[in-house]
């Protein structure tokens, strides 16, 4: 099997033409309607049962290999065949026969042995030192509505059964969690309001409400209300239609900033530098967000560098440094107190160039978009990337703390100028984070979301996809 690339999220296809790559699978990964969506209540449940099925066997299998994943290996690269990467130690001996009706019977036994040895032993263990890197240990996956859930939104974008891991399924019912208020705010209530047909007077203004309070923002609540009112005086939909339509129009929202189905996915092109450098506020999440970064591109097969211009704080690099660490990926950095972060750059770009390093993350100090020397200071670190690595591709993510709403996006239009953004990364989903800001995003800043956080550990980063994230924040 082909490597699996965690930015596409589907296996890299050989020597495809790279532009020709990218709108095939963004095609699969963002299109409303696939042919290979399932078309009944039935087969979404089929579908769900074989992926189900699938993953148990994965978990098996990869449960009697030695699991190392949370011991770092220098030497180890990430077979290619496994696109699950990372295991938890999973200490089980692997059961014989299909996984599927296996199961349960074993997470009971499980459970029972856990229950005897409590009797037995009532004395409390210590509780074991949980390693960093805890949040690789894939949980026991249960059959339920999470699952189900998760399975839809899958399948509802043509994807195979057998193709998805344990983890994307995590990951979705995390960004469904993380979203859980502002959707529950949501949904009943617009469905309330759209279902009475067209939208009178008394209802723009609640629709309006309810969107401002999920960040929506002023201009692209707008934008939302006209068309869904326009949309209505044409014809009374049901509820459910509605919010069907609702879904499609957000989509296009979001999708908007990438023009005409052009890169739709944010995948780094192999076997060439690609630079991508990560500015905002303090306390953004821009380390962290090049942390999980790094685990995704080395996991998809990429050659990775990091390179420490945060030189603000000492801490800062040590920092940057201990997330290299859990992903094996070097650090370059300048030792010294207040070296020019421009130069590190300059450094880490010759590094990457002699070492055909794929993707370089330059990680910088938090600054405020009013610190006029700061603002300086980054445009001459964007400068140095463009001079020093012409014929690399070049991307600068803003990266946005979606916990702070519509305050967030002041800062961008100064960022935008500094350092020539082309993406933004929304971080802290999971948090008191209203989905929304998203919107207000794209619609104010022009620009695409191409990642999104949503908690503190390595695998809390995803590929941004309008479809799952409409589908976590209308959903029921
Ligand atoms: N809950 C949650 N916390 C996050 C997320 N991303 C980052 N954080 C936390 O936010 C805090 C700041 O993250 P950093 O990555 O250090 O932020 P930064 O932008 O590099 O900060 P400066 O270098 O000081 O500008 C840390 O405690 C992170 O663990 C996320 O998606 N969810
Ligand atoms: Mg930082």
């Amino acid at each position: 099997m082909t490597e699996f690339n965690w930015f596409s999220r589907s296996h890299d296809t050989p020597a495809t033409p790279s532009a020709a790559a990218s709108q095939e699978s963004s095609t699969e990964a963002n299109a409303e309607a696939t042919g290979a969506a399932p078309a009944s209540p039935e087969d979404y449940l089929a579908w769900a049962k074989a992926a189900y099925q699938n993953i148990q066997q994965q978990q098996t299998a990869t449960g009697t290999e030695t699991a190392e994943a949370t011991a770092p290996d220098p030497e180890a690269e990430t077979p290619a065949s496994e696109p699950e990467g990372d295991k938890g130690p999973e200490a089980e001996p692997a059961p014989t026969g299909p996984a599927w009706l296996q199961a349960n019977a074993e997470r009971q036994a499980r459970l029972a042995q856990l229950q005897e040895t409590a009797i037995v032993e009532p004395e409390p263990e210590p509780a074991p030192m949980v390693p960093p890197t805890a949040s690789l240990v894939l949980p026991d996956v249960d059959f339920d509505e999470a699952f189900l859930w998760s399975a839809e939104v899958l399948a509802g974008q043509g994807r195979l059964a057998e193709d998805v891991s344990l983890e994307e399924i995590t990951w979705l019912n995390r960004l469904r969690q993380g979203l859980d208020k502002t959707r529950r705010g949501l949904v009943n209530q617009l469905k309330a309001i759209v279902g009475q047909g067209p939208l009178n007077d008394e209802a723009v203004m609640e629709i309006e409400a309810l969107l401002l309070q999920a960040d929506v923002g002023v201009e692209a609540t707008d934008t939302i209300i006209m068309a869904l009112q326009q949309r209505l005086r044409e014809e009374i939909l049901p509820p459910e239609q509605a919010i069907a339509y609702l879904k499609t129009l957000l989509r296009e929202m979001l999708d908007r900033p990438l023009g005409d189905a052009h890169n739709l996915t944010f995948v780094p092109d192999k076997d060439m530098l690609n630079v991508w450098l990560m500015v905002g506020v303090n306390g953004a999440g821009k380390t962290t967000t090049i942390g999980k970064l790094t685990h995704i591109a080395k996991k998809s097969g990429y050659n990775c560098l990091i390179a420490a211009a945060d030189t603000f704080r000492a801490a800062a690099v040590e920092q940057v440094k201990a997330w290299g660490a859990r992903s094996d990926v070097e650090v370059i950095a300048n030792p010294g107190n207040n070296t020019d972060p421009a130069s590190v750059v300059f450094d880490a770009i010759t590094a990457a160039q002699s070492r055909g390093t794929e993707l370089l993350l330059v990680d910088t100090a938090g600054r405020l978009q009013n610190k006029k020397n700061l603002m300086d200071e980054l445009s001459k670190v964007r400068r140095i990337i463009d001079k020093k690595a012409p014929d690399a591709r070049i991307e600068a993510l803003l990266v946005l703390d979606a916990t702070l709403g519509q305050n967030g996006l002041r800062q961008a239009q100064v960022f935008a100028e500094a350092a020539s953004l082309s993406g933004v990364v929304l971080t802290k989903l999971d948090g008191t984070a209203k989905g929304g800001i998203a919107l207000a995003v794209v619609q104010q800043l022009g620009l695409p979301i191409r990642f999104i956080g949503a908690g503190e550990g390595i695998e809390d980063l995803r590929p941004f996809s309008s479809y799952e994230f409409v589908e976590a924040l209308l959903s029921n």
